[in-house]
């Protein structure tokens, strides 16, 4: 299966024989056994890192961006493999994996470009003996922690920017998928990085290696995308140094329809931005709010849709939506549904388990819900879309923003007033307008509030990962 990429690397120093396991979430089959790194390896990957950043810093813009082109010329080469193995691992559907691995490559093209556009700056100085400038450094040697819901796209997100900048990075990928990242791993080797610059972390307990990279001087800065639970947690280690963060975390999406959308456009933005990766995205579509005069069409034709979603193993060619990426997941879903569900909410479709065993559920819609049910309130992370009917417009942007997340918001309309004041009153990172998908390399993708800190992708992507250096001379 593994075609061309058939033996993942093992690229730090393995201090002990422990291993673990990784599983297929559609079949149960076990794919492999990896070696199980814990705090000495990461330390030790982490003076590797330490000892080339300099080097690596030392390098012209020109030569970082042409082994960034190498890698990304490699990802182009290997796609289907790396598809195959994202999709073994991790069970979405092989296309969405497909497309997962060229938005990778995409990163990875997009901070080759980028490395060679880093600019300080000059200040007019307030008398004429002295000169003022800005100048931009890379931050350092970069602990990432990636999760499991796109673990190709984040692994290139992260680190092709730090690279690009002049750092040096340690990865730790989810304990759940870190096949592709492997994969990854193996062919950035034979695109050319020095030894030390890129390194890589497989580990079961994400404990233990976060508090080291948390813990370890020689780390200038943490970049995480997970829950917002470790988020807080990361974010307290971190605050004895004063380490730097950059943190991608929860969201609870609002996705409004008002009366003057065009509903065809919005059942299918929908249907994006809810069961893409079977819902388990940051950016997914956790709440519907639709407005009296066109929701009973919307609701009537977004079920048609959904109902024709097909689940199953990623590697079917028909099935539209995969495996859950664990029991907990399912248990998630089903408390949703029984909390909307006793307090008045009805199925429209859905509600059930495929199965008895694995982690297959069917894409659901829930009707007659409202705000204050744990499904509005919480992040389901799973191929569930409750909706919400509302009356007033002006009051609906309020109820959209009383979360203590925000990262991504969508609504349709067709109103240019409308669109441009509801655009500014979303208190989100990112809004959707009259579209279900918006993530792109050329985009500052990020959330306010307790959805996290930073952006990535884009120029602002590269900004993050760069200290700013003032120097005066004086004298002149
Ligand atoms: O996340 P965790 P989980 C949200 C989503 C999901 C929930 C739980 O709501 O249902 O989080 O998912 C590493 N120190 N998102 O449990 O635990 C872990 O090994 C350092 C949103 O998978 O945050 C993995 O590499 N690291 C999200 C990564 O953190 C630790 C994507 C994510 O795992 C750690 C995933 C610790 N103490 C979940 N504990 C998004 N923003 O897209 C775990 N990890």
């Amino acid at each position: 299966m593994f075609g061309t990429i058939d033996r993942l690397p093992c690229l730090g120093t393995l201090l002990s024989d422990r291993t673990f396991e990784i599983f297929n979430p559609s079949t149960g089959e076990l794919l492999a056994k990896l070696p199980d790194m814990g705090i000495e390896e990461t330390r030790a990957a982490i003076s590797k890192a330490h000892i080339a950043q300099p080097l690596w810093a030392a390098l012209t813009a020109r030569e970082r961006s042409d082994i960034l082109w190498r890698w990304h010329q490699l990802i182009v080469d290997h796609a289907d493999d790396l598809a195959a193995i994202l999709t073994a691992e991790m069970g979405k559907p092989l296309n969405e994996a497909k497309s997962e691995v060229s938005h990778a490559g995409a990163y990875l093209q997009w901070y080759a470009e980028e490395a060679n556009r880093i600019y300080g700056e000059t200040i007019s100085a307030p008398s004429a003996d002295r000169r003022m400038l800005v100048i931009k450094q890379p931050i350092g040697v970069v602990g990432t922690i990636t999760p499991w819901n796109f673990p190709a796209s984040m692994v290139a997100r992260k680190i092709s920017p730090a690279l690009a900048a002049g750092c040096t990075i340690v990865l730790k990928p989810a304990e759940q998928t870190p096949l592709v990242a492997g994969a990854m791993f193996a062919l950035a080797h034979q695109a050319g990085f020095p030894e030390g610059v890129v390194n890589l972390i497989y580990a079961s307990d994400g404990d233990a290696v976060g508090r080291e990279l948390c813990s370890n001087p020689k780390v200038r800065k943490i970049s995480f995308t997970g829950s917002t639970e470790v988020g807080r947690l990361l974010m307290r280690q971190c605050s004895d140094q004063i380490k730097k963060l950059s943190l991608e975390l929860g969201g609870n999406a609002p996705f409004i329809v008002f009366d003057d959308a065009d509903i065809e456009a919005a059942v299918h933005g929908a249907i994006q931005a809810k069961f893409r990766n079977a819902g388990q995205t940051c950016v997914s579509a956790n709440r519907f709010y639709v407005q009296a005069g066109v929701h009973d069409r919307f609701v009537e034709e977004f079920v048609e849709k959904v109902r024709q979603l097909s689940v199953g193993d990623g590697f079917d060619p028909a099935v539209a939506i995969g495996p859950l990426i664990d029991s907990h997941a399912l248990a998630k879903i089903e408390s949703h549904i029984d909390d909307a569900v006793a307090k008045g909410g009805s199925v429209r479709c859905g509600g059930n388990r495929i199965g008895k065993d694995g982690t297959f559920f069917q894409p659901t819609v829930l009707a007659d819900i409202s705000s204050e049910m744990a499904v509005a309130r919480e992040e389901t992370f799973g191929p569930l879309a409750p909706i919400i009917r509302f009356e007033d417009a002006d009051q609906i942007v309020h109820e959209a923003n009383d979360t203590i997340y925000g990262l991504a918001a969508y609504f349709y309309a067709s109103n240019l007033k409308r669109v441009w004041l509801v655009a500014e009153a979303l208190e989100y990172g990112m809004v959707g307008i009259n579209t279900g998908r918006m993530s792109s390399e050329a985009a500052p993708f990020g959330g306010i509030k307790q959805s996290g800190i930073g952006r990535e992708g884009s120029r602002h992507g590269l900004e993050d990962y760069l200290e700013m250096k003032y120097l005066c001379m004086g004298g002149i």
